[in-house]
């Protein structure tokens, strides 16, 4: 018998971001809480995908402040990871308690497919970055100890451990994100995550100017738009994510398609803005689906005419 090279993965998904990291120029990547919002991102070009907290918590209807559990992110993050072929960036948010429970995290995360973990210096339960009030920080020792634990209960060495600095989200400084970066770079981290707020790129712009070369730098410019990707590279960062985009772009497309069928009573004035079925079906794989069933399934009614790959 053949082997069948249809469905086999010859890298796993670090791996394959250890490659993207290890090429010229910038990775983008975009966030997703679902695996059709992560092949929507495939689709799109994208190197990756982030598995983000704050998506998966609004998808649920919940505030973005450490409710969901461990198993309940990881379900989404391993869905999107084996749905897709481009590496999954999973956002742990704290690693979900102390150093410990960043082991069980990793070696959980590690076996569903996941390329590589960002945890981040706030203390559990944490608030997403953008909202106002309570950031607070880890001590830098604890959070190095989390690092280490993160690096040593990986099974494979390709698993990428990020570490994320919220240092200028709690409005720390300059010096302390600077010191926090180089602390969890000795402490192992294969990335540092730099995260900031605010409509100007300068403090993130600052940061790459006086980081070390040899530890890539992952930015966020979620606030800070108006730079591209290509100047962020240019400036030494290796990653940026888009991390909410395809949730707020949901948001609107989806209330102006319900607003508009109320109003008109029928949903034909917005028929050409919304996405065919046709295309429901593509991105479900039902044309992959077809093709099995044709070489696999003998006898019975087949599940499906012809589909349109
Ligand atoms: C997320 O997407 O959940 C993140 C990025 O952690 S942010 O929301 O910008 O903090
Ligand atoms: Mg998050």
């Amino acid at each position: 018998m053949t082997p069948d090279t249809t469905t086999s993965r010859t890298h796993t998904g670090a791996a394959r971001l250890r490659e993207l990291f290890a090429r010229p120029g910038v990775v983008r990547l975009a966030g997703a809480h679902n695996p059709l919002g992560a092949r929507l991102a495939e689709r799109a070009g994208f190197d990756g995908v982030w598995s983000s907290g704050l998506e998966i918590s609004a998808s649920q209807g919940l505030p973005d402040c450490d409710l969901l559990t461990m198993s309940e992110l990881l379900a989404v993050a391993g869905a999107m990871a084996a749905a897709v072929d481009v590496p999954l960036v999973a956002d742990c948010d704290t690693g979900y308690g102390n150093a410990l429970n960043v082991m069980h995290m990793v070696r959980r995360y590690e076996r569903a497919g996941i390329a590589a973990v960002s945890i981040e210096d706030k203390v559990f339960p944490k608030v997403n970055s953008f909202v106002p009030g309570r950031q607070d920080l880890t001590p830098v020792d604890e959070f190095c100890g989390k690092i280490e634990a993160a690096r040593s209960a990986r099974h494979s060495g390709d698993l990428m451990v990020i570490a994320r600095i919220e240092a200028l989200i709690a409005g720390r400084g300059m010096d302390e994100a600077l010191a926090r970066g180089e602390a969890y770079a000795e402490a192992g981290a294969d990335a540092v995550l730099i995260h900031a707020k605010g409509d100007a790129p300068r403090p993130v712009l600052e940061f790459l100017r006086h980081w070390r070369p040899d530890v890539p730098v992952v930015v966020v410019p979620t606030t800070y738009h108006t730079i591209t990707a290509a100047e962020l590279g240019a400036a030494g960062a290796k990653m940026v994510i888009y991390a909410n985009h395809g949730l707020r772009a949901a948001i609107s497309a989806v209330t102006q398609a319900f607003d508009a069928i109320l109003r008109d009573g029928r949903s034909t004035a917005i028929e050409e803005r919304i996405a065919p079925l046709s295309t429901v079906f593509s991105l479900q794989g039902l044309a992959e689906l077809k093709q099995d069933e044709e070489r696999f399934v003998r006898g019975g009614v087949p599940v499906a005419g012809q589909v349109a790959s």
